[in-house]
């Protein structure tokens, strides 16, 4: 907990402190959703890519905007303190959404359970809550919670107990070498453990068992769907008359959930939107 107590959000939360970022808010039009739902970014450790999320959360805006845990990492903060520059300009971010007037609802995970404690309270405009239900535009209700409430259930799978694994971290770090070298290299971003996921086969079973769980318990809340996070694996099925929805997360997808003004969701890998912004910009760059 003391290492909770020691960031340092206060400092650069006042009015006309922009300077204080790190890298500073980019102006201009942004896309506009109804909703944005967002989760597993697991700031306090160096697996998260704060960078993509600055370059999201500058791109994009919202009426809502949910934070489905997973936000903070604690667990990690506790066994080593981490906080570069770049994770407070993404909570400074947030902040200013909700100053700004969006609609934030943070429901806190595993990670930053600390968090629950606050539930039904709200910070700097931003709602605390355990779950929410959301209703679309056109009148669907999606069920909003992390997702690790169904880890009683799951246990019988060892992908979880692998996600907080000393390989997966591992994994984690290898992953923005090789980014970072790509990058250099002029190559878009590319997933390790994506790859990782999709080629072993108990990681694709466990998701698809985490998946029919936790539509199988939206079902019998009587929804139409729900929205969720923790396995970092974004994605849209229907399972039994359910809508699934997770939002991915921050460490390695790099994905958002989005609902249209129309009530359509979409889910957005952002690596691939910036590569199509690269290349709509090109032709411009050449002519000038
Ligand atoms: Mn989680």
């Amino acid at each position: 907990m003391n290492a909770i107590t020691r960031l340092p959000f206060a400092a650069d939360m006042g009015d006309g402190q922009e300077g204080t970022l790190h890298i500073p808010e980019r102006e201009g039009q942004r896309r506009r959703y109804r909703t944005i739902w967002i989760s597993d970014i697991h700031l306090g450790t160096r697996g998260c890519n704060a960078k993509m999320l600055i370059d999201f959360l500058d791109s994009v805006d919202s009426e809502t905007l949910y934070l489905v845990g997973d936000i903070i990492d604690g667990w990690r903060l506790k066994k080593r303190f981490y906080w570069p520059a770049a994770h407070n300009d993404v909570v400074w971010r947030v902040m200013k959404r909700a100053k700004r007037g969006t609609r934030v609802v943070y429901i806190p995970g595993n990670h930053d359970e600390m968090f629950r404690q606050f539930t039904g309270m709200s910070f700097g405009g931003v709602e605390i809550r355990r779950k929410a239900l959301h209703v679309t535009a056109d009148g669907r209700k999606l069920l909003v919670l992390h997702g690790d409430e169904f880890d009683t259930i799951m246990l019988a799978h060892r992908w979880l107990a692998f996600v907080g694994d000393a390989a997966y971290s591992m994994m984690m770090r290898l992953n923005v070498v090789v980014n970072a070298v790509r990058q250099r290299l002029g190559l878009p971003y590319w997933s390790l453990s994506k790859m990782a996921k999709h080629k072993v086969k108990n990681a694709v079973e466990f998701i698809s068992k985490f998946e029919h769980v936790v539509a199988h318990e939206a079902a019998m809340r009587g929804v139409d769907g729900v929205v969720c996070g923790h396995i970092h694996n974004a994605e849209y099925r229907e399972i039994a008359g359910i809508e699934y929805y997770n939002d991915g997360d921050w460490v390695e997808g790099c994905t958002a959930l989005v609902e249209h003004f129309d009530g359509r969701m979409e889910v957005l890998h952002w690596a691939d939107e910036i590569a199509k912004r690269d290349k709509a910009s090109e032709p411009a760059r050449i002519a000038a």
